[in-house]
């Protein structure tokens, strides 16, 4: 679809405020990237839908138009595995030749495995689940509108219910075989950090064996190779993902064999706050009284799990490697996973919230703005330039304000709010910043970067 095409009502500004024209400018971000039912993460490092993008898209999006929002969100679950699972992919077949690797070819999914869906070319991975977030979030916005509003948002809250709740359960079960509340990646892609120092115990275990040939496409789209990951770091991601095509995408071959097998506190964090929101969407659709029964249990199991993780001398929660049972000890913004899961014990909120305000994180003297890096500087394996290595990431900064609204933080949410809107106010919509200049880094133009700061902007205005 082109520019023009796309629906009028983007840029109309419903209830939101204009912090230094960064309202219209994220809107128009929106517009640029929209193709036909869903958006592009970035006009041209990401020409495809990617799961956790799309959530927060929709999250956005439901400010400005929520016929669009509901639409993201339905072009990914039209991709959804029958096991359940949410493709962390949904190829675009109109992308652009060798514009982004691994492409559908490589992925292979379609073939290799009776889950993946028949009307979309999908990788064999999945993401955070943040949609029932969004979907909350669609709710909360067509609440209190006109009839006609109201009763599209019942109906798609109703339609998509199912779906979001076999992706829980799915998530809950073939991904937490122990029953221990967290989730388990196979994938340094699935925790949507990718190349995190939480990782690199883990990956430094694995013997990479041989890997078909490969271009990677991603480094033509930013101005330096040092922002993104290393050809390293990629021949250990496409190793992994060899190792995934021949156990056929299947997760109980998976489990018995993949050398990477790891419970991500944040990914299993965002799952309790996606739960609560399900919980929420549970009642308004009416569903029977077993599904929430279940829900409940996964939110306790989901928080006992990470105060299990609890490393005190850091002050955060911990990854763990399941094949090696050990602790992954690494400082990354990771760590506030129990602070986004919610329900805290006094004791534990005053850890996490010493451990935000010192020098750690966002009390940092040199940094340019009080945003939390995704690696502390105190870390070894940091690096302000490298992608999660270092820079601030808006979409992390908007699920550590959002978690501190919701427990009660006000005046620190504040400042999370305020000092996001103005990074981006000063530097764009890039996909990630420099912590120590403010430098915008990778992609410019970055979907979910604007849409984040469409939500900050808007609050106030929603219940
Ligand atoms: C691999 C799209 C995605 C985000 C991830 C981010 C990055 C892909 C890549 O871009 O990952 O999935 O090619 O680097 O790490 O969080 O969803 O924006």
């Amino acid at each position: 679809m082109r520019e023009e095409e796309l629906p009028e009502s983007l840029s109309e500004q419903q209830g939101t405020r204009n912090v230094a024209g960064v309202n219209p400018r994220a809107t128009d971000v929106l517009r640029r990237n929209g193709v036909k039912s869903w958006t592009k993460p970035a006009p041209s490092l990401y020409p495809h839908q990617w799961s956790w993008d799309s959530a927060f898209i929709a999250l956005g999006l439901a400010h400005v138009d929520n016929r669009r929002a509901t639409n993201e969100l339905e072009a990914l679950f039209n991709a959804q595995w029958s096991t359940g699972k949410v493709p962390h992919i949904v190829f675009n077949p109109e992308a652009p030749p060798k514009s982004y690797f691994p492409d559908a070819e490589r992925w292979n999914s379609s073939a290799l495995s009776e889950h993946a869906p028949t009307g979309a070319r999908t990788s064999g991975l999945c993401q955070p689940p943040v949609h029932a977030i969004a979907v909350r979030r669609i709710w909360q916005t067509a609440r209190g509108k006109d009839n006609e509003r109201v009763a599209r948002a019942r109906a798609f809250l109703k339609s998509n219910y199912p779906r979001l709740f076999s992706w829980h359960r799915y998530l809950a079960s073939a991904r937490d075989p122990e029953g221990s509340g967290l989730v388990t990646i196979y994938h340094p892609w699935e925790s949507g950090t990718d190349n995190s120092p939480r990782w690199d115990a883990a990956l430094d275990k694995i013997s990479v064996g041989e890997v078909p040939p490969y271009t990677r496409y991603d480094l033509q789209h930013v101005t330096d190779p040092s922002h993104r990951p290393t050809d390293s770091e990629y021949d250990r991601f496409l190793w992994l993902l060899e190792l995934l095509k021949r156990a056929r995408y299947d997760e109980a071959d998976i489990y018995e064999r993949h050398p990477f097998l790891v419970k991500d506190v944040l990914f299993s964090a965002i799952l309790v706050a996606a739960n609560e929101a399900l919980l929420e969407i549970s009642e308004v659709v009416e569903a029977p009284r077993e599904d929430r029964a279940l829900i409940e249990g996964w939110i306790e199991r989901g928080r006992t799990g990470l105060e299990e993780q609890w490393d005190q001398e850091l002050g955060l929660c911990v990854d763990k490697d399941v094949l090696a049972e050990e602790p992954l000890r690494v400082s990354t913004i990771a760590g506030f996973a129990p602070l986004i899961a919610g329900g805290l014990e006094k004791e534990r909120l005053r850890d996490l919230l010493g451990t935000l305000d010192s020098e750690a994180f966002c009390r940092n003297g040199s940094l340019r703005y009080m945003l939390p890096p995704s690696t502390s500087p105190e870390e070894p394996g940091f690096h302000p330039r490298s992608y999660w290595r270092g820079p601030v990431w808006p979409v992390a900064n908007w699920l550590l304000w959002w978690s501190l609204l919701r427990m009660g933080e006000d005046d620190r949410a504040e400042v999370m709010r305020r000092e996001t809107l103005e990074e981006l106010s000063e530097g764009g919509f890039a996909e990630y910043f420099e912590p120590f200049t403010g430098e915008p880094l990778g992609s410019g133009e970055q979907s979910w970067t604007a849409a984040v700061a469409l939500d900050m902007l808007a609050a106030g205005d929603i219940g």
